[in-house]
């Protein structure tokens, strides 16, 4: 299947809604192109000499003074601490993995033996990507499946054998997700290939038994981009006269069109006369042009008028337009829209046209001093994290885990170690929505389930010095998708920083104590479509491991005409509102505290009437309740009201010293607590949505229930078809107590655009995050044991003691100039053709090198 099929051939155009095929390789490579870094002149900053880097003018003595009650210290005031320098002579910033990374994405040979083996199946009937058309069999994606975690059903060996318990490494299995297109009713199926390497043992099968529905096929509603594409210029051909007056350009298909023709996602089905019928709305978005062309900020210049097509079946001479929709009146007819266009008192709208406030760039006065370079930071003594790059795996302070990137979701980490023992076996994450609202069809029709666009294709290489700190440790990453490999160079980044804060403080009118707060952050970003997305997972001193995600880009729009009639949304420009939106990212969070058996507790903080023995009068105080999540009955759960409670991972049959069930703490830490879906019942939705109805889940571990994200549930197929997994059907009153559960959490935000997403949203606005952190793990605070700490005495006559603990203070000149990052040396991605594949010569059929 041609994967640039159906997209648009003009621009990078928004989500390439048409495309089943994931990867309009070619207009994503212009949307890199379209990106170059501006030929700015480079600042050369001169060698700057940096002193130490923490002031050494330590300001006196506090104004404010309590008096402690107690001793003053016993200083001795020559007291130098030496502490052992033994553990630097040891490190080294490369890391071997105790095991292989069972989890690692497919080999470019394993993904090209894959598809070889497939082609070789004649049942199949597989055409080469390259070559098929609609009406072929081809290969979508390959990507692994992930080991089982427990494999007690069966005599092979499973991940938890084989990293705990000296077992055999567990065979490696391939999915293959087909597209059947040579058939009246067009299909995707997911097909599970191995054991890898491919061998004559290896063997396929439908991968039935990772969905819900018993079948991993599913009909394609949208197989047919080409038709559709033409079935778009032919409607707009009709309109051409009205369009030219109305909106002032074109939409014929050809290169120097006005207008880009697309709608919603997912289809809609509609039953018209007793039948069910597939629904397309679309609308005319005006392509940026003249000097904003290179903006992306097509989804800025929505120009409010909107058709309804008929597309069942894959005839398109039996396809219907059946009405047109234009200042909020419904015409249910191409002759009736006429007519009134023609007839007088007709009301024109406003034209949303490109200008400067579609652009980017820098715009208005400069802040003062803003031409100074800012502060940057540096990493003075070298890399202080181990990597193995090949097997991607990574050790930072107490923390170790191993990493993976697939087509649909990007990156996720597993067996996540922290002080030697995992607690978290897997992380990452699983689905996003964007759902709109709206009082056109199209942002009323528009719920966008992102693993369709895929997480993987769009990880861009990042920039050193923005996107990432300059010293930052780079990977790259590859997915396979249409035959092809495509290879995003530097799209990790691994880094550790200052956030600014101090992880401890406390001072008195003797001494301060303080700690520094640094952190250990993997970050990758995938810009799907409009919006930018970036995630990062941040590990601390304390034992917290952060995941947040970020939202910038350009948002998706609507017209403005009548639109604040029906209160879905703010105007921001001349004739431009934005169109109210949830989104929704959703966590796998597999935690093992100490082992698999675990138990959600939830620690309720709740007012009561309490009558202590010391008064005679009950007094209205709280308490801490806690409360057993015992069953996947009572397993769909929201954050507590006003931060009333703590949501814990603990395994009860570990307590600590002082008889408390050491735990993890699940809470929210960015943004807003309304992480769940507003709308209810989505209708574009349907049950595909069920894991957005609440803020988090949690199930009990099932091999079978690994919530694959399978992107044509939504995008494809519904809402006729039913999902293949169907998060409800996860809940079907498993006991929770102490066994091995996973949590399903909930990012996200309410995003109602107003002024200031324009022309971009930011993303200090737009985050959302969730924090574990060790709740009576550990008997203190793990921040403890960091060197990077002071004590300051000091006393009326001065400081009369500076204790450090080994953590060097940098010392030196950094040359910065040398930091520099080089803006030119941009690359892009590499996609290899991997159908022929001819690994003597892996850059033969190079699809692009950008
Ligand atoms: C550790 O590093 C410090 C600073 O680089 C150095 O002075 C010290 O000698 C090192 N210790 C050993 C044991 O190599
Ligand atoms: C597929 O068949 C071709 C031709 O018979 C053969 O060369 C190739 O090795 C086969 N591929 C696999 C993976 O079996
Ligand atoms: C195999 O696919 C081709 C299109 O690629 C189609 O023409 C042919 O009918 C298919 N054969 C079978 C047996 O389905
Ligand atoms: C696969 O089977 C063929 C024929 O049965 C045999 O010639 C070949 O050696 C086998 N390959 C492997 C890797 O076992
Ligand atoms: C209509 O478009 C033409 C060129 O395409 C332009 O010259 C003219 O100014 C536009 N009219 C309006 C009202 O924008
Ligand atoms: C646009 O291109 C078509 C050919 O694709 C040409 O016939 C037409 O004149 C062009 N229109 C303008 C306004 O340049
Ligand atoms: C990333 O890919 C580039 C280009 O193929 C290569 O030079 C570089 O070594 C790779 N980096 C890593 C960390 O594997
Ligand atoms: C409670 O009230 C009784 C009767 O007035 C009194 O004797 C007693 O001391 C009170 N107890 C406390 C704890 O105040
Ligand atoms: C993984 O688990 C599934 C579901 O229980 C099972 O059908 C499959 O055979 C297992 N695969 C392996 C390799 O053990
Ligand atoms: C769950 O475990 C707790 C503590 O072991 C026990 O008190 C409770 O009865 C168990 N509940 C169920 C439903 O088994
Ligand atoms: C600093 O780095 C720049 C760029 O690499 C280099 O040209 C310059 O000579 C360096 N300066 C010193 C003092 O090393
Ligand atoms: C790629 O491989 C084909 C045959 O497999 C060969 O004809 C062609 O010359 C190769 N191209 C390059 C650039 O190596
Ligand atoms: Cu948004």
């Amino acid at each position: 299947m041609c994967i640039s099929r159906g997209f648009h051939n003009r621009t990078n155009a928004p989500r390439p809604y048409l495309s089943i095929g994931l990867l309009p390789e070619a207009d994503y490579i212009m949307t890199q192109r379209s990106r170059p870094f501006p030929r700015t002149v480079m600042l050369v900053p001169s060698l700057i000499v940096l002193s130490c880097l923490l002031s050494s003018a330590f300001a006196g003595p506090h104004a404010r003074l309590k008096s402690p009650k107690r001793r003053p210290p016993k200083i001795a005031l020559t007291e130098i601490l030496s502490i052992s320098t033994a553990a630097n002579s040891t490190f080294s910033p490369i890391a071997v993995a105790p095991k292989s990374n069972i989890f690692i994405s497919l080999t470019d040979d394993e993904a090209a033996a894959v598809i070889s083996f497939l082609h070789n199946q004649t049942e199949l009937n597989l055409t080469a990507a390259a070559d098929a058309g609609a009406w072929d069999n081809a290969i979508e994606v390959v990507d692994l499946v992930q080991p089982n975690k427990t494999g007690k059903h069966t005599s092979l060996t499973d991940a938890l054998d084989y990293l705990d318990n000296g077992g055999s490494i567990p065979a490696r299995y391939a999915v293959a997700r087909i597209a059947f297109g040579a058939t009246e009713k067009p299909y995707l199926q997911d097909f599970i290939v191995g054991p890898l390497p491919i061998s004559n043992a290896s063997t396929y099968a439908s991968l039935d038994w990772a969905t819900t529905s018993g079948s991993a096929k599913i009909r394609n509603y949208n197989a047919d981009d080409d038709l559709l594409t033409q079935w778009n210029f032919d409607v707009t051909a009709t309109v051409a006269d009205i369009v030219l007056d109305l909106l002032n350009g074109t939409a014929t298909g050809s290169d120097n069109d006005t207008f880009d023709i697309w709608g919603i996602d997912p289809l809609w089905m509609e039953e018209i006369d007793g039948e069910e019928r597939v629904i397309l709305w679309n609308t005319y978005w005006r392509y940026p042009s003249g000097k904003y062309a290179i903006f992306d900020g097509e989804t800025l210049l929505p120009q409010g008028l909107f058709f309804k097509s008929d597309i069942t079946g894959r005839d398109s001479s039996k396809w219907k337009v059946l009405g047109w929709l234009y200042g909020d009146i419904f015409y249910s007819s191409t002759e009736e829209f006429r007519k009134a266009w023609s007839s007088p008192g007709f009301v024109k709208y406003e034209l949303n046209l490109p200008g400067e406030w579609i652009g980017s760039d820098q715009i208005g006065t400069p802040f003062p001093a803003d031409d100074i370079a800012p502060p940057l930071a540096v990493q003075p003594d070298g890399q202080r994290f181990s990597v193995d790059e090949e097997q991607k795996y990574v050790e930072w302070m107490d923390f170790s885990f191993y990493f993976t990137f697939t087509r649909d979701t990007g990156v996720r980490l597993f067996d996540i170690k922290y002080k030697g023992e995992r607690i978290i076996y897997e992380l990452g994450l699983q689905e996003a929505i964007a759902h709109y609202a709206g009082n056109d069809p199209v942002q009323s029709g528009t719920a966008y389930m992102d693993t369709f666009y895929g997480f993987g294709p769009y990880a861009f290489e990042l920039v050193p010095g923005y996107d990432c700190p300059t010293y930052s440790h780079f990977l790259n990453a590859t997915f396979h998708a249409s035959e092809i490999s495509t290879t995003h160079r530097n799209n990790i980044c691994l880094f550790e920083s200052d956030p600014g804060y101090l992880m401890q403080r406390h001072s008195t009118s003797q001494y301060l104590a303080l700690t520094k707060n640094i952190v250990f952050t993997l970050r990758s970003v995938s810009t799907v479509g409009n919006y930018d997305y970036s995630f990062d997972y941040v590990f601390a001193l304390d034992g917290s491991v952060e995941t947040i995600v970020r939202a910038s880009g350009y948002i998706q729009s609507a017209y403005y005409a009548k639109n604040n009639d029906y209160g879905e949304c703010e105007k921001v420009h001349d004739a431009l509102s934005g169109s109210m939106h949830d989104h929704v990212l959703n966590w796998k969070v597999d935690m093992d505290v100490l082992g698999t058996e675990n138990t959600f507790v939830k620690h309720e903080i709740v007012a009561a009437d309490v009558k202590y023995p010391w008064a005679n009068q009950t007094r209205s105080t709280m308490r801490l309740e806690r409360v057993r999540v015992e069953n996947e009955d009572d397993a769909k759960l929201s954050w507590p009201q006003n931060g009333g409670g703590m949501f814990l991972v603990e395994n009860s049959d570990k307590v600590n010293k002082y008889g408390e069930p050491k735990g993890f703490k699940i809470a929210p830490s960015r943004g807003g607590a309304g992480m769940y879906l507003t709308i209810q019942n989505s209708p574009n939705l349907l049950e595909s949505g069920n894991f957005a109805t609440h803020a988090l889940y949690v199930t009990k571990h099932k091999d079978t229930e690994t919530f694959l994200p399978y992107f044509p549930n939504v995008s494809l197929s519904l809402p006729a078809g039913h999902p293949l997994i169907n998060f409800n059907d996860f809940f079907d009153g498993e006991s929770l107590n102490q066994t091995d559960i996973v949590l399903w959490v909930n990012l996200g935000m309410h995003h109602v655009p107003h002024t200031g997403d324009m022309p971009n949203t930011v993303f200090t606005t737009a985050q959302s995050a969730f924090i574990i952190s060790p709740h009576n793990y550990l008997l203190r605070d793990a921040s403890r044991t960091t060197r990077q700490m002071v004590r300051i005495d000091y006393n009326s006559s001065g400081v009369q003691l500076v204790k450090e603990f080994g953590g060097n203070m940098a010392s030196g000149v950094v040359n910065i100039t040398a930091l520099q990052p080089n803006f030119w040396d941009y690359e892009g991605d590499i996609a290899v053709r991997k159908f022929p594949y001819d690994p003597l010569h892996p850059f033969n059929d190079t699809e692009s090198i950008v």
